[in-house]
């Protein structure tokens, strides 16, 4: 085994610690890095299983011009070549880069400084606009700089957790179980603010499943209920916070409880309760997320949570903060190097001053003097024809976009779009003129920064297979293409690190919280072997000290806006989000077959009397329409969706499916202060899809084939993959998709059932089974054949000898243990906990990302116990 490197996790903004051991060419052991502050050595099911995702399957390995290989040299030549032509005929502004939050902070500044200091344009924007811009908005707007008041050590000090629009048990493992343990460690409460109830509930004191839009309700409604009683601090207020006058006046009027309950469509007790639960706790944190910020009125909900926390001095002391958690890894390290086109760098906009003075420092020869297009107008300039060189880094926007359709026409519109991935074949990348191969998670090198402002280093264990490069070497060597080679000769991230801690520390005199001056000269060596450091201190805004001219944050006036009734044609509400074991538009978490086991298909959830008026059965294909577009998704009945909303996933695309395409839908509609579009909230319709037929196709090998029919999705299962499909008319044009070998076959003409199975040297290369109106085998133990080496025509029996059981649904990813085997156990052994389960049968003893379910599993499987005894 090879020497451990400590490193960072690939995925969320929690940002674990990851002690990486190579045991081969791309092979690698993931343990979590004990010494590492945000996780102490625990790691979720998607952290734990990255090892499942090093290989070669799928990578983009030279770069390609068209569908050509081309030599470095050729592709970058044409890219310096087509942006400065572009430039010199239209102008600095008919060109933009899209990057992301899954960029290094190296990366994310060389590609600021070249856009905003060289090209002059600020049109660069980062998919961190989809993500938490209203964040940032809200920040800015209260505190004067984009500063996240809190720390994970908060929430083990905090007496009572509020997550708003967050759920935290799928999206931040490691946070969840991190509040899990302040509960039980000292009673801390916990309360959901959530229209679903999602697993993040199961471990809650409390969940109020509020009408979706109405949190600035619920906030400016417990801040009056806060003021009447006289709980607000006065001397807080005093010193440290201004108001503006029309304030407490707005507050004041229409906010009691009553109104409140109504407007937010809950029970008035539940409401008190909650009132007097946050009265009853000083030390509370308001952590949130896509609930909140993926709104139209994002930055509005922001800063009525701001407002509460500010106005009832609850910020600045241990356990008491509202926290905005973010999403990818580095979306912080972005907001910092200023990666958003609204931004310009370290923590400064375009004030004629900043401008000035980063150009200084930058010796720049074209400042960017205005903010940029957002992401969502910026597509609509593309598809209108005003920006006309494009180049993507590191996000897939043809998937995670709303209004995808309209932005795969402006990608397929544009003159020149260049993208750089580590995947071939995306949805983006199909309308890319030029493909550049970047290194992946394990061979990059470098800083992010996570939610609570820690920096880690990000350190390679592997070398970048065939002629990927770090992505901060593909745009330096474009920027010198274009002419600037001085400004953009670094030869390692530790020269860029330097110059962007400089710049952080340049003319600051405490101006900006944001000053990295501590790490600004550390050598190439200690920058290797640097430890993850957190900036700004642990209690922000103790005493005051805001960004602001007058050091004093500010409250601000925010309104509930009518939330719109139902309309006629589009009677549902569509909600959109993750699930627990799949990372946006699975490019990595895709490649793992135990990560696949957790949800197979995309699934639009619906309230069992939604779907029973729509005549829709739960497994049943559901077409979801919007004005933008429509999908087809597999029904899940959920009483824990509220009547008339429904619920679906963001992360199937063209590469894995047929349907469950949900960035097709949301509207580009976006919030007025940040511009993040409001992926949680679109008017909708539900229609039943009837099919003639259903049925699976196991197939070995990792190459996708395209299946002709209605609904096909595709999973990564061990040796091979498992594809979902159902369609109308004669299936037999299915077997144009299978590998060749000896056929065996059955059918059964009662209920139109066809078994067939390709062998090929005693290895099952594929089966395919079809049905109209009888039932399909588990796919379990026909996955597990493609191991075996003596396999027969016996295998259409899809069972091996002896009884067995259908594991069901998996539900632990770790011990690949299925829904039926839990509650086997806990029926037969009578399991009363948690603990119980995995002391009986090893669920939820590794990564415990399935704990919240297991819970769940309990109170159900109790609960029919009870009424089987009635
Ligand atoms: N497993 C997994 N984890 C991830 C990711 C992933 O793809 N997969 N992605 C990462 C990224 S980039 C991000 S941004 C985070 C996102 O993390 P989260 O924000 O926790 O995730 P989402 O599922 O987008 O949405 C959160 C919740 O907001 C709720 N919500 C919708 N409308 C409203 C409303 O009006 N009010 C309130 N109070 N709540 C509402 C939704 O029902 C949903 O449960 O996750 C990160 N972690
Ligand atoms: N409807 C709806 N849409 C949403 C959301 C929602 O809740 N609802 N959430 C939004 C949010 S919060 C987010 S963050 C976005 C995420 O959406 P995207 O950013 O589009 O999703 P990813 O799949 O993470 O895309 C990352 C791409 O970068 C590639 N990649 C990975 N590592 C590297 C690297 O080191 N270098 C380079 N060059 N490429 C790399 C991956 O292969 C992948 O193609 O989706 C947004 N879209
Ligand atoms: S919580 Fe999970 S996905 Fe997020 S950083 Fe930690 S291990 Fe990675
Ligand atoms: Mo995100």
């Amino acid at each position: 085994m090879g020497n451990a490197v400590r490193t960072t996790c690939a995925y969320c903004g929690v940002g674990c610690g990851i002690s990486a051991a190579p045991t081969g060419p791309r092979a690698v052991t993931i343990k979590g890095d004990e010494a590492h502050p945000a996780n102490a050595g625990r790691l979720c099911s998607k952290g734990t299983h990255l090892g499942e995702t090093v290989g070669l399957t799928g990578r983009l390995l030279h770069p390609m011009i068209g569908n050509r290989r081309a030599s470095w040299d050729k592709a970058l030549d044409l890219v310096a070549r087509r942006f400065a032509e572009t430039i010199e005929r239209y102008g600095p502004d008919s060109v933009a880069f899209y990057v992301s939050g899954q960029l290094l902070t190296e990366d994310y500044y060389v590609a600021n400084k070249l856009m905003k200091g060289f090209i002059g344009s600020a049109n660069i924007d980062t998919n961190s606009r989809l993500c938490m811009s209203s964040a940032v908005a809200g920040h800015n707007r209260a505190f004067g700089e984009d500063i996240v008041p809190a720390t994970y050590a908060d929430l083990d000090e905090a007496d009572l957790v509020i997550l708003v629009g967050s759920n935290t048990a799928w999206c931040h493992p490691i946070v969840y179980q991190r509040i899990q343990a302040a509960r039980a460690a000292r009673g801390t409460k916990l309360v959901v603010i959530d229209p679903r109830r999602t697993e993040t509930c199961e471990g809650a004191d409390l969940h109020l499943p509020v009408r979706p839009g109405t949190d600035v309700a619920l906030m400016n409604g417990l801040l009056a209920w806060m003021d009447a009683k006289g709980l607000t601090d006065a001397a807080y207020l005093a010193d440290h916070v201004a108001a503006p006058d029309d304030f407490w006046g707005h507050i004041r009027a229409g906010h009691d409880l009553w109104t409140t309950a109504k407007t937010c469509d809950l029970p008035p007790a539940s409401l008190q309760q909650f009132f007097e639960l946050f009265a009853a706790t000083p030390r509370t944190v308001t952590l949130f997320s896509q609930g909140i910020n993926q709104s139209i009125r994002g930055t509005d909900q922001v800063n009525a949570i701001l407002n509460l926390h500010l106005a009832t001095g609850r910020i600045g002391k241990p356990g008491a903060a509202p926290f905005s958690i973010t999403g990818q890894p580095n979306a912080m390290g972005g907001r910092e190097v200023g990666g958003l086109a609204s931004t310009l760098a370290a923590h400064m906009d375009f004030a004629p001053e900043n401008v000035a003075r980063v150009g200084r420092f930058w010796a720049a020869p074209a400042m960017a003097t205005k903010p940029g297009l957002k992401a969502v107008d910026l597509f609509r300039a593309i598809g209108e024809g005003r920006v006309k060189a494009l180049w993507v880094m590191a996000t897939n926007p043809a998937v995670s976009l709303p209004d995808a359709g309209r932005v795969r026409d402006a990608l397929a519109a544009c003159p020149f779009v260049v993208m750089s991935d580590v995947i071939t074949d995306t949805d983006t990348g199909a309308h890319a003129h030029v493909r550049l191969p970047a290194a992946a998670w394990g061979e990059k090198d470098g800083t992010v920064t996570n939610s609570d402002r820690t920096i880690s280093r990000q350190r390679p264990f592997m070398a970048p297979p065939g002629e990927a490069k770090p992505d901060w070497w593909i745009v330096t060597q474009v920027a010198r293409r274009m002419g600037w080679q001085g400004a953009f000769a670094y030869d390692r991230p530790a020269d860029i690190w330097r110059e962007h801690a400089r710049l952080t520390a340049y003319q600051n005199d405490g101006k900006r919280l944001l000053d990295l001056r501590s790490h600004a000269t550390i050598g190439n060596n200690a920058y290797d072997a640097m430890e993850p450091f957190r900036w700004g201190g642990a209690h922000p805004f103790a005493d005051g000290g805001f960004s602001t001219p007058d050091r004093k944050a500010r409250l601000v006036t925010v309104r509930q806006m009518d939330v719109q009734a139902p309309l006629r044609d589009w009677p549902m509400t569509l909600n959109t989000g993750r699930y627990r074991d799949q990372w946006h538009t699975m490019t990595r978490t895709g490649l793992s077959p135990k990560l696949a086991r957790h949800r197979e298909e995309p699934l639009v959830e619906i309230h069992p009397a939604d779907a029973q008026a729509l005549g829709i059965a739960d497994g049943d294909l559901a077409r979801i329409s919007t004005p933008q577009g429509d999908s087809i998704f597999r029904a899940a009945l959920n009483e824990g969706q509220r009547r008339g909303d429904i619920f679906t996933p963001i992360h199937w695309t063209d590469q894995i499916s047929s349907g469950g395409r949900t960035g097709l839908l949301p509207r580009p509609l976006t919030d007025p202060h940040s511009g993040q579009p409001g992926f949680k909230s679109t008017p909708a319709a539900v229609q039943k899809v009837a099919t003639e037929w259903k049925g699976f196709l196991i197939r070995r090998g990792d190459d996708p084939v395209g299946l002709p029919c209605l609904w096909a999705t595709r999973v990564t299962v061990p040796g091979g993959a498992l594809y979902e499909i159902a369609g109308n008319g004669d299936p037999a044009r299915l077997e144009a998709a299978l590998p060749k070998g000896d056929r065996v076959e059955a059918i059964d003409p009662a209920r139109g059932t066809r078994r067939l199975a390709i062998i090929r040297d005693g290895k099952l290369s594929a089966a395919l089974f079809v049905t109209r109106s009888g039932l399909l085998p588990s796919r379990d133990w026909l996955i597990a054949q493609l191991a075996a080496d003596d396999v027969g025509p016996a295998v259409l029996a899809a069972r091996g000898p002896g009884r067995q059981t259908d594991k069901g649904a998996t539900i632990c990813v770790c011990f690949d243990i299925g829904l039926n085997q839990i509650v086997a156990a806990i029926r037969s052994q009578q399991l009363i906990d948690v603990p119980a389960i995995g002391k009986a049968i090893g669920a939820g003893t590794n990564c415990g990302s399935c704990r919240p379910a297991l819970a769940n599993i309990l109170i159900q499987t109790s609960q029919e116990t009870l009424h089987a005894a009635e």
